[in-house]
Parts: structure tokens; sequence; C-alpha cells
């Protein structure tokens, strides 16, 4: 079923974001147009007593003229009637980092091992997404463990994201910030 439509897109059911908290390691991305996080990229979810999500998550880029380092950026997240869809506010610790307002909607998930995170920025005339991004985590830096990468190519493609993917290196640049 992928018509590619954004509207038509399927997320986890039941999302459970209590389940979902907790450290998360990109393991591929899917890069929307402009500025991005290059890799070493690691996500922190968090849950309040309140039930309110926030994040934080780091990832190597490179800003202005050619200057390299790590982005230290922090989240909020609105609630939709859609467990698994929510909007995403973001900032970076430092003013010169990127600030925004996206969707951020759970594809997939585990909860232990693998999720798949999707949102897109620019829906098109036609329905389709003009300008998307989409991580792969793992709950394992080392990536994802094999039983679970059918999975994870078959969103790829109910996404209409096959083979835009690239893989995120993990060396150990945002450790020590
Ligand atoms: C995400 C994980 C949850 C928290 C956040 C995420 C997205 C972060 C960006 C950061 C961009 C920074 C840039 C800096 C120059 C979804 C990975 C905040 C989109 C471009």
């Amino acid at each position: 079923a992928q018509d590619c439509q954004v509207a038509n897109i399927q997320v986890m059911q039941n999302f459970d974001k209590t389940r979902y908290a907790g450290v998360w390691y990109a393991i591929a991305k899917k890069d929307p147009e402009g500025l991005f996080l290059l890799d070493n990229i690691v996500a922190q979810y968090t849950i309040a007593e309140d039930g309110k999500m926030t994040a934080s998550a780091k990832g190597r880029v490179i800003i202005l003229n050619n200057w390299e380092m790590c982005a230290d950026m922090l989240a909020t997240f609105e609630e939709t009637p859609d467990p698994a869809k929510f909007r995403m506010k973001y900032w970076g610790a430092a003013a010169y980092l990127q600030t925004g307002n996206d969707d951020h909607w759970v594809i997939d998930t585990d909860y232990d091992n693998y999720a798949i995170h999707y949102s897109c920025r620019l829906v098109d005339s036609d329905g389709t997404c003009l300008d998307s991004y989409s991580m792969i985590f793992s709950r394992h830096p080392t990536g994802l463990r094999p039983e679970d990468q059918r999975n994870v190519h078959q969103k790829k493609m109910d996404l209409c994201l096959l083979g835009k993917y690239r893989r995120v290196a993990h060396t150990g640049f945002c450790d020590s910030s």
C-alpha cells in the first residue's frame, strides 16, 4: 500500500511514548533540503511526570564557513489526535543553530530495538511529500538486528523513500560535548 500520499502514511498503532523514551542512535537517515545533521546523531526522549514528551539530540553539523561542530538540539512535542503523530518544536542550545517546527511521526517501532521516524516538511499539491526527512533509529549503536531489517525495508517502501537513506556513522565526534 504505497501511493505516496502523505495523508495515507500508516503510523505506529497504539503508540506508547513511555516505552519510546530513552536513547536512540540514528543508524540511517534520509535528508531534507538544506542544512541537516550529518552523522553521529543520537536522540534522547524523555517523558515528564505530566506526560509531556521532550527530546534532546546531538549530531555533527557544518555551518557558516565550513565550521564543523556538534549541534546540541532540544525539542518539545505537541500531541495530536493520533498518538504517533506529534508536532516538534526544536532549537539549538546555541542560538546560531537551527530552529523549527516539524511533524514528528513514529512510523513503526518495537520499542526495544528499532524505530522509524518520518517528517514531511512540505506537501505537494498532488498530496505527495516534496521535502521530508526520516531517521532509522536503533537502541544499539552498532546497527539494526538482522531480524528487524526486513521490517525496516518494508517501511522505507511504504514511505516511498527506498534508496534515499544513507548510513549514519558513529565515530564519537559528539561524545565529549
Ligand atoms: C530529531 C530527534 C528528536 C529531537 C530533534 C531532532 C531533529 C533535529 C534537527 C536538527 C537540525 C540541526 C541543524 C543545525 C545546524 C528528529 C533528530 C531535535 C532537525 C541543521
